[in-house]
């Protein structure tokens, strides 16, 4: 078996402890850190189908995301890099109602590699929560909002509005999760949209010049 292989396996089975290991040892063997986090990112799509089947339940699914979360601080130095430019304050979290946390945290992750100060307000976050970040802190650019579950997404659309009826100016807003399309960001006014972590940091820095 790879080590990817192994890491995977390892996530899906939601054993915390021994996934950093692995995650060296795929590092060690010359595995770049993004196919890493790629097979880590597979496993939770497994996770979730089991879910759905009825295979496994939400124990299972926590221990998942415990082990992912482990293996990706251990990735971390390696998916990021020092920025020495400035680029504002980007407030992120995830909206109210919605607990996941692993999608937003590589996100957050991301943001800052490219030169954002992130302030991270967690998860199950109000829309007044968002407001109030924006008018607490200095220089923010970007609000960033994530969300995973279908059921939270008026949730997503009322933080949108929220923010762009608070009366705040100088700053755009972004989200993304796995429910959220162009076409919805379109709908509820965002700013911007993107599918990944990726994308997100390469839309933030767009937006916020
Ligand atoms: Co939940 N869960 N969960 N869960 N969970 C999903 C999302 C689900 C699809 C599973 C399934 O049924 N197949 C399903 C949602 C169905 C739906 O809404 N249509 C679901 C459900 C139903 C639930 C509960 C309701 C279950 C229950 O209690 N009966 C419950 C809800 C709790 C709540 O939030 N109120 C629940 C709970 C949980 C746990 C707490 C056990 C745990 C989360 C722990 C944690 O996050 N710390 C959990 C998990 C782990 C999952 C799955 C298995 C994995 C999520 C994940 O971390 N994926 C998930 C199934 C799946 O995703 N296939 C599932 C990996 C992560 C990297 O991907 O977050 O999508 P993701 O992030 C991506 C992109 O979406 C994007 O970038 C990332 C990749 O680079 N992205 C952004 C994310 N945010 C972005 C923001 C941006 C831009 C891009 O700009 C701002």
């Amino acid at each position: 078996m790879s080590k990817i292989a192994e890491v995977k396996a390892m996530v899906e089975a939601g054993k915390a402890k021994l996934v950093p290991g692995l995650v060296q040892e795929a590092l060690d063997a010359g595995n770049a850190a993004g196919d890493i986090l790629a097979g880590m990112i597979d496993s939770m799509g497994v996770v979730g189908d089991k879910f759905s089947a009825g295979e496994l339940f939400v124990p299972e699914m926590l221990m998942a995301a415990k082990a992912m979360s482990k293996g990706v601080d251990v990735l971390k130095p390696h998916l990021t890099g020092e920025s020495a430019t400035s680029l504002g304050t980007c407030v992120i979290g995830t909206v109210a109602g919605d607990l996941h946390d692993i999608g937003k945290n590589l996100v957050a992750m991301m943001l800052e590699s490219v030169g954002f100060n992130v302030v991270d307000l967690g998860v199950d976050v109000s829309a007044e929560k968002f407001v109030d970040a924006v008018r607490e802190n200095d220089n923010v650019k970007i609000v960033a909002c994530s969300g995973l579950l279908t059921t939270t997404m008026p949730a997503m659309k009322e933080t949108v509005q929220s923010l762009k009826n608070s009366g705040l100016t100088g700053f755009k807003v972004i989200v993304g999760g796995a429910p959220v399309s162009q076409a919805m960001a379109d709908e509820i006014g965002a700013d911007g949209f993107a599918p990944d972590a990726g994308g997100a940091a390469v839309k933030a820095k767009e937006l916020a010049h």
